[in-house]
């Protein structure tokens, strides 16, 4: 399935051209009708003679539905551009214009439609040299009239032409889909609905919904795409999506349902600006629109200088599940104005605290944002970047970098890096006490950016245990019982990680004092208070679940989160502070690191 918008100025003939071409009715309510003009979005769709099915997202063109115009486009890749013969370019044409070529749309067809009423060739010519500029510089014209039919057929081939030229979707990207509408049925609860781009959607799946009122793990109960039920999605589709135990008033449009743990919600990001229209000056502050969700937004400049190309740090009303390399539409509701494309190049930006931190933050987001930098020159300059940070400036990883968690380490310094490390490890006090380093001492000893760059370069004989990097050869094996016991422990925390057993539990295992230290030294649990023990790796998967959430998060919501009790919560969260998973806040809030 092929999915196009449509865009083009009020009243210019968009829904009786996809109503001409599908059969189906695009204004779903009767105010629309009654006034007609389109209000929400319309969905309706057809087969093309080649068997091609293209799915319309219907928008409108009224200068006050640019926001809902913008909702509609923002997840769609190609666009069925409207203008009516008898009237040309027009506020909401060029603002429509303005937005696809802000978004980088390349891909659509020009209607020049009522042409039953004015000759469309000369228009044709006008409208090429008014695109020639843009990203949509020479689409294919085509002159049309949905009352007399005529051009019809020319259209159908066009759409055709451009359907099969359309990049073809990743199907094994994670999901993240753009909610632009939510309803209720009645006997099957909440459904959403939204153009999925890329991944797949399975039944019964677990998602997170990232909503106004938080993230929250969700369940796939059942799926449709244009009104036929089906197990599995794949994009591109239109996709319905029927969620149980989620109440309607629970999700709206700009929500977002996403495979969990790929993105998370930020309200604070840096963006490189590009702005359209370099005198004009940029507005303190405006509306983000990305995917179908429009966002109020603080926009606070970081370099001094002018230009077409700024950096500015972005401090959004409402969290959203960002992406580095996403791009973005910061728009001036008021001057009704796209001000800005706005590209995202971090969505965990350090605190802007000292003086001259913004200057020299613009610098850096300058390396980010300089057109096609090279991956291997970039990586030597930084040792360490994320992987994401490199792929989002369009750099290529050199050959021989080095994976360590998200990151992308240069050859040479992760080689530099290892020696350090095996020699600090080899240099710790051995004894009575825990073993090796901890992750952060070691981090701060090799000046690397995250803990995950040194559990990349624990490589054996060295090892990461229990948030600490450890020499194996100097580890001892647990006794078979306690290794036994121990494999019990595990049985019984497979579906609850985060439920520590009772002491009775510990004692049935013959789990005592001894044993669960022992068991603490050779990496196979963890114990966070007295008597309360979890498995070594749960630090890290609390920290991956406690990420959905918006942050930052109250302990209370954490426990609720982790399906916990308070007696482990508090513990579990006191150790992600000092593993530095979390950092804690003056109100006691807390917010999961970045990695
Ligand atoms: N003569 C003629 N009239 C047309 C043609 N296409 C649309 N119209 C008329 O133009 C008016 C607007 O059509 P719509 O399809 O509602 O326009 P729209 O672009 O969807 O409008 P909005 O959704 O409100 O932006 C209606 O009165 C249509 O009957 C055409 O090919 N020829
Ligand atoms: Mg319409």
């Amino acid at each position: 399935m092929h999915v196009v918008a449509t865009a083009g100025h009020v009243d210019h003939g968009k829904s009786t051209l996809v109503r001409a071409l599908t059969g189906m009715e695009p204004d779903r309510y009767e105010e629309e009708r009654r006034r007609g003009m389109t209000i929400d979005l319309g969905f309706v769709w057809t087969t093309l003679p080649g068997g091609e099915v293209v799915a319309f997202v219907d928008v409108p063109g009224h200068e006050r539905f640019v926001p809902t115009m913008l909702a509609g486009v923002g997840p769609v890749p190609a666009v069925l551009l409207v203008v009516a013969a008898d009237e040309g370019w027009m506020p909401q044409t060029a603002e429509h214009v303005a937005a696809l070529d802000a978004l980088g749309v390349r891909h659509g067809v020009l209607a020049v439609t009522r042409c039953d009423l004015a000759d469309a060739r000369p228009l044709i010519t006008d409208l090429g040299t008014r695109l020639a500029a843009t990203s949509l510089a020479g689409l294919p014209a085509v002159p049309v009239s949905a009352r007399t039919g005529a051009g019809l057929d020319d259209l159908v081939t066009a759409l055709g032409r451009l359907v099969r030229a359309l990049p073809a979707p990743d199907v094994d990207a994670p999901v993240r889909l753009w909610i632009d509408r939510a309803f209720t049925i009645r006997g099957s609860g909440t459904v959403v609905t939204g153009t999925l781009d890329a991944g797949a959607l399975r039944t019964g799946e677990e998602l997170t919904l990232h909503a106004a009122s938080g993230s929250r793990r969700v369940r796939v109960r059942a799926l449709q795409s244009l009104g036929v039920a089906s197990p599995s999605v794949a994009a591109v589709a239109r996709v319905a999506v029927n969620l149980r135990g989620v109440e309607r008033e629970e999700v709206a449009r700009g929500d977002v349902l996403a495979t969990p743990g790929t993105v998370r919600p930020a309200s604070t990001v840096d963006a490189g600006l590009e702005a359209g229209d370099e005198e004009q000056r940029m507005p303190p502050q405006g509306v983000l629109h990305l995917g179908s969700a429009a966002v109020g937004v603080r926009i606070r400049l970081l370099d001094a200088g002018g230009g077409a190309l700024r950096s500015a740090r972005l401090s959004l009303e409402r969290a959203l599940p960002l992406a580095p390399g996403d791009v973005a539409l910061l728009r001036d509701p008021g001057a009704h104005r796209i001000v800005a494309r706005a590209r995202i190049l971090d969505t965990d930006p350090p605190p802007l605290t000292r003086r001259g931190s913004a200057r020299a933050r613009a610098a850096e987001l300058a390396v980010l944002s300089t057109g096609r930098p090279d991956g291997a020159v970039l990586l030597a300059r930084a040792g360490a970047l994320r992987a994401t940070a490199l792929r989002a400036v369009g750099a290529d990883a050199p050959a021989d970098a080095v994976a360590a968690g998200d990151f992308l380490l240069d050859a040479a310094a992760a080689s530099r890096w290892r020696s350090a490390l095996a020699e600090l490890v080899a240099s710790a006090p051995a004894g009575g006490g825990e073993p090796g380093v901890l992750l952060a001492e070691a981090r701060a000893a090799l000046a690397v950016p995250d803990d995950a760059v040194v559990v990349g370069l624990a490589v054996p004989p060295l090892a990461v245990r229990n948030g600490r990097v450890v020499d194996t050869r100097r580890t001892p094996d647990l006794p078979p019982a306690v290794a036994a016991a121990v494999e019990k422990l595990r049985a019984d925390l497979a579906g609850a990680p985060f439920a520590a057993p009772t002491a009775d539990r510990l004692a049935e295992l013959g789990l005592g004092r001894r044993e669960l230290a022992a068991a603490e030294r050779a990496g196979a649990v963890v114990r966070i208070a007295e008597g309360v023990v979890l498995l070594a790796d749960s630090p890290e998967e609390a920290a991956a679940v406690l990420a959905d959430l918006p942050q930052p998060f109250t302990t209370s919501e954490a426990r609720q989160a982790l399906g916990t009790s308070r007696r482990v919560a508090v513990p579990l969260l006191e150790l992600l502070d000092r593993r530095q998973l979390t950092r804690r806040h003056p109100d006691d809030r807390r917010t999961v690191t970045s990695r």
